[in-house]
């Protein structure tokens, strides 16, 4: 059987790196962007080794359009035909109120989040059409639900990134194509220092007394939906860890 490529955006930590491990774990080559590469290259090394799969870094910011078309333009022939895109680079910068927080912050959030995933789409996508297959597997949020407080801008941009699922998936409804959106609730990974703006002890905070989900865990739903039969179309899943009920609502024991 051919092997198959994920290209995966943000892939140097968080829910992309648990999604570059399990990919590679079973067999799959990989595309694997990030702005880093020190930490791509690592990664490439360590899949390698350990799975015996092909791994290509694609170093560029997502939000830089013409850098991302370059990328994908100059890509070896036989790494163009990607099986699966995930489009995963995604952050929110701080928690303030909307009418406090910074617009030059917000920028970035939304450029990322919605503008660069919105790129890679209009990148990646064309291609699977004219090969007849492929997968487009977005990570949502809980917060695109429904907005909580200080969250209003991430909240907004993760409603972008189901509406774009939503549609993209009626856009490719006469093709084989599938779209999943996948919303997590709580994960423990570097997202929540940068939404807190490094502050450490506060990430720490916010996951005391509940047990979040990893990366990894992610990863695992996202390789459900990319493995699944041709004839089943994961359109969305909304996973969170036990104890939490919704964006807002989470139950957290005390600790002793
Ligand atoms: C981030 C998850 O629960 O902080 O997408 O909104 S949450």
């Amino acid at each position: 059987m051919e092997t198959k490529i994920v290209f995966i955006t943000g892939a140097s930590s968080g829910i992309g790196e648990g999604c570059a491990r399990k990919f590679a774990s079973q067999g799959w080559n990989l595309i694997l962007n990030a702005r880093t590469v020190s930490k791509l290259e690592k990664l490439k090394s360590e899949l390698e080794a350990a799975n015996g799969v092909q791994v290509y870094i694609l170093p560029f910011d997502v939000r830089d359009r013409k850098q991302a078309a370059l990328a994908l333009e100059t890509l070896p022939e036989k790494w163009k035909s990607i099986d699966v895109l995930v489009n995963n680079a995604g952050l929110v910068i701080g928690v303030d109120k909307e009418f406090e927080g910074n617009l030059d912050e917000w920028d970035v959030v939304i450029d990322t989040n919605i503008k660069a995933l919105l790129a890679m789409t209009r990148l990646v996508v064309p291609g699977m059409v004219e090969r007849g297959r492929g997968h487009i597997i977005n990570i949502g949020s809980i917060a695109g639900d429904a907005a909580y407080p200080g969250g209003s801008v991430y909240c907004a941009t993760k409603a972008a990134v189901k509406a774009l699922s939503d549609g993209l998936r009626i856009d490719l409804v006469d093709t084989p194509l599938r779209v999943t959106n996948i919303k997590p609730g709580m994960v423990e990974t570097n997202f929540t220092v940068v939404r807190y703006r490094g502050d450490r002890q506060a990430a720490d905070n916010f996951y005391k007394g509940i047990r979040p989900l990893t990366g990894d865990d992610i990863a695992e739903t996202v390789y459900f939906a990319a493995s699944a039969p041709a004839h089943i179309q994961i359109a969305e899943v909304l996973l969170m860890p036990t104890y939490q009920a919704t964006g807002t609502i989470s139950y957290k024991k005390k600790e002793e």
